[in-house]
C-alpha cells in the first residue's frame, strides 16, 4: 500500500519543486491535486501547512511542508534519493545556496509579477511589476556569472528541482537576456530532463489560466 502522497497542483512552480525528486527517485505516491473538486485535499494543507500553502508531502507518519524540507526529507530516508543532495559538505552548502537563490530571487520576483497580474488583472501595479522585472534581471546576472565561475553537479540535484519551476516561469514573465547565455542554456537543458518534461506536460492543461495569459513556446 502507498503510505507517500504529495499535495499540490499540476500548474504550481512549488508544486514542480516537489514532483521532480520524487519523479528523480523513483518513489512510489499519490498526487493529490489541490482543487475545487477536492476539498478534502485543500482543507489538509490548509491545517498541515502554517500559511496554507502546497506542496505538502505526507510519508508514513511524517507531513512535510515547503518544497526544500521535501527534498531533504527524501534524501535522508531514502538511497535512491540520496544524491538530490550533494554528499560533500562544502558541495551541500553550496547546492543548498543555489537553492534560496532560486527561490528567493528569481521565484520570488516572478510571483511579485504574478501577485500583481492577479491583484489587477486590467492594470497590475506599475511599480510591482518594474520591481518584480528588475529583481529577475538582477538574479539572472548573478547566477550568470556565478555559472562562469563554478559548475553544477551533473544529475538532478536539489539545485535542479529548484531551478526548473523557477527559470521555466521567471522567462514567461521577464525573458532570460541574451547577455546571460549559461541561464539561457541551463534552463533549456533542465526542460529537457524527463522528471521535468513531465512537469510542463503535466501543467499544458492549465495555461490560459496563467495570470496576464501564457506565451505561446515551451
Ligand atoms: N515557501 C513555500 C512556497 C509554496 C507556495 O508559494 N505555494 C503556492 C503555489 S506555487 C501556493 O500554495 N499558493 C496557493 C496559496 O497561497 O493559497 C515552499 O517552498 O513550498
Amino acid at each position: 500500500m502507498v503510505t507517500r502522497a504529495l499535495y499540490g497542483h499540476p500548474f504550481s512552480s512549488y508544486t514542480w519543486k516537489g514532483l521532480i525528486p520524487l519523479y528523480a527517485s523513483g518513489l512510489e505516491f499519490d498526487f493529490r491535486e489541490v482543487g475545487p473538486d477536492q476539498p478534502d485535499h485543500a482543507s489538509f494543507v490548509q491545517a498541515s501547512h502554517p500559511a496554507g500553502k502546497y506542496p505538502v508531502l505526507v510519508d508514513g507518519d511524517a507531513v512535510v511542508v515547503e518544497a526544500t524540507s521535501i527534498i531533504e526529507h527524501l534524501a535522508a530516508h531514502y538511497p535512491q534519493a540520496a544524491s538530490l543532495i550533494p554528499s560533500d559538505p562544502q558541495e551541500a552548502a553550496t547546492a543548498r545556496m543555489l537553492d534560496r537563490v532560486f527561490d528567493n530571487y528569481v521565484m520570488g520576483n516572478g510571483q511579485r509579477i504574478v501577485m500583481a497580474r492577479i491583484a489587477n488583472a486590467e492594470a497590475p501595479d506599475p511599480a510591482e511589476v518594474e520591481a518584480g522585472r528588475q529583481g529577475l534581471l538582477r538574479a539572472y546576472r548573478w547566477i550568470e556569472e556565478w555559472l562562469g565561475k563554478n559548475d553544477l553537479p551533473a544529475h538532478v540535484s536539489i539545485v535542479t528541482c529548484a531551478a526548473a519551476p523557477s527559470l521555466f516561469y521567471g522567462d514567461w514573465l521577464e525573458r532570460i537576456p541574451d547577455d546571460c547565455p549559461r541561464v539561457q542554456s541551463l534552463r533549456a537543458e533542465i526542460l529537457a530532463l524527463p522528471e521535468v518534461a513531465r512537469c510542463v506536460d503535466d501543467a499544458r492543461y492549465f495555461r490560459p489560466y496563467f495570470p496576464g495569459g501564457a506565451p505561446d513556446r515551451d
